[in-house]
């Protein structure tokens, strides 16, 4: 379907899937099997510029939005969702400065970012506090001129690959959620350091590790915004990031139609391609227009976000939720399609599957996307 890009869109569309098919579908099987991280192809991406998509021009960015980073999203995980993780996340760990930071916070790592030669991470999980973001048990109290933190984020994407984090703790843990703020640690700081790299299902090229702070000490400055405002901070950073969530699922979705069509049209059974038996017809025809209703939705949402900043949170939601649970299916579909050669590592698509999973459950569990809308339609007819 013809979406009415503009020449820049297409520009960034098309440069990011020229990294795809020239850097990331060429590596991505070894990447999966090594579990290792993709730092070549992140740096094909830096030296593309598309770590600068949704900076601000005076920081030194293009100053696109929400939907021109789901364009750049949605081509690079039709290669490999790690890779498009990892580069996701350097997004979502420096959005909470976009949002909140003061002028020199920006003026300090927004350039950077931009450039692609650090990346960011976000620190909100911890091993008790998931779905429940507001149970953090990670604290932060101010010594003189400095901060100490202590506290072990879990699950970290980027962990020990990134320079720059974004650390969500108490400063009140009295009050709760109007306790919490967030804090930029850096690489390298007294008291940080990351646990082991985790060995996961799916998304292997991506790193996810824990962060731990024993202690850490960081200047009074790299507090984010006003003390006390971190929650409502993390909740319009989630907003921000889930479209790209569910742009991810798109990019996998499409790359698995893909394989399952070509497949199809050349695995020959009872005389005659797959492709021609109405029962393999109709598995492909309904993973064709699901994906195509995920991409229009999101889109629509993307765009819409653009326009209404302080609109965003349900269809965010509804994006990342539909084009998701779409991805899994439809990545579930294609391994079908593709019979004993889907489930065989031969072929791409049981990474796709395994890949598809984690969608449905980081940035937010697609249950609590849903209480998320659920909340806001709540609102909405008050
Ligand atoms: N934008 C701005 N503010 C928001 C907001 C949003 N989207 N959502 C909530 N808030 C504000 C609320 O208005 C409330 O403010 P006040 O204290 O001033 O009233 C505050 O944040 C707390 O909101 P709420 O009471 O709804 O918080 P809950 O603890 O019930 O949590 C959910 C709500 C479940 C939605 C939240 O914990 C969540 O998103 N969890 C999933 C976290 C996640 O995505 N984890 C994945 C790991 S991070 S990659």
């Amino acid at each position: 379907m013809d979406y009415f890009l503009t020449e820049e869109q297409q520009m960034i569309k098309d440069t990011a899937r020229e990294i795809t098919e020239e850097k990331i579908i060429p590596q991505r099987a070894e990447l999966d099997e090594k579990n290792e991280f993709a730092t070549s192809i992140m740096e094909d991406i830096a030296k593309a510029d598309l770590f600068s998509i949704f900076v601000p021009e005076e920081y030194g960015g293009l100053g696109g939005g929400c939907f021109e980073s789901v364009l750049a999203l949605e081509e690079l995980a039709r290669g490999c969702v790690g890779v498009a993780t990892s580069f996701a996340a350097s997004a979502l760990g420096i959005f909470p400065v976009l949002i909140a930071g003061s002028d020199e916070m920006k003026e300090k790592y927004l350039p950077v970012i931009a450039e692609g030669k650090r990346w960011a991470a976000f620190g909100l999980t911890e091993a008790n506090a998931g779905s429940d973001a507001s149970g953090i048990r990670t604290t932060a109290v101010l010594d003189g001129d400095e901060w100490v933190l202590n506290g072990t984020k879990q699950w970290i994407t980027n962990g020990g690959e990134s320079e720059i984090y974004s650390i969500i703790a108490l400063t009140d843990p009295s009050k709760g959620a109007r306790g919490a703020s967030i804090f930029m640690v850096e690489d390298g700081d007294p008291g940080f350091s990351y646990g082991k790299k985790e060995d996961k299902m799916g998304i292997r090229s991506s790193a996810t590790r824990e962060l731990i702070m024993k202690d850490c000490r960081i200047p009074k400055d790299r507090l984010v915004g006003r003390k006390g405002t971190g929650f409502i901070t993390v909740m319009k950073t989630l907003d921000i990031s889930r479209p790209g969530i569910a742009s991810l699922g798109i990019g996998l979705a499409q790359a698995a139609l893909d394989e399952a069509v070509v497949y199809a049209k050349q695995r020959v059974q009872f005389g005659k391609p797959v492709i021609g038996f109405q029962a393999v017809q109709h598995i492909l025809a309904n993973m064709a227009i699901e994906l195509e209703a995920a991409r229009a939705l999101v889109y629509g949402a993307a765009r819409h976000i653009d326009a209404h900043p302080k609109k965003m949170t349900k269809v965010s939601s509804m994006c990342k939720v539909f084009a998701t649970d779409m991805a899994m299916k439809v990545t579930t579909d294609a391994v079908q399609v593709l019979g004993g050669y889907g489930y065989m590592k031969e072929y791409p698509v049981e990474k796709m599957m395994r890949d598809a999973k984690i969608l449905q459950i980081y940035e937010g569990t697609n249950q609590i996307q849903r209480n998320v809308i659920g909340q806001e339609l709540n609102k909405e007819y008050a």
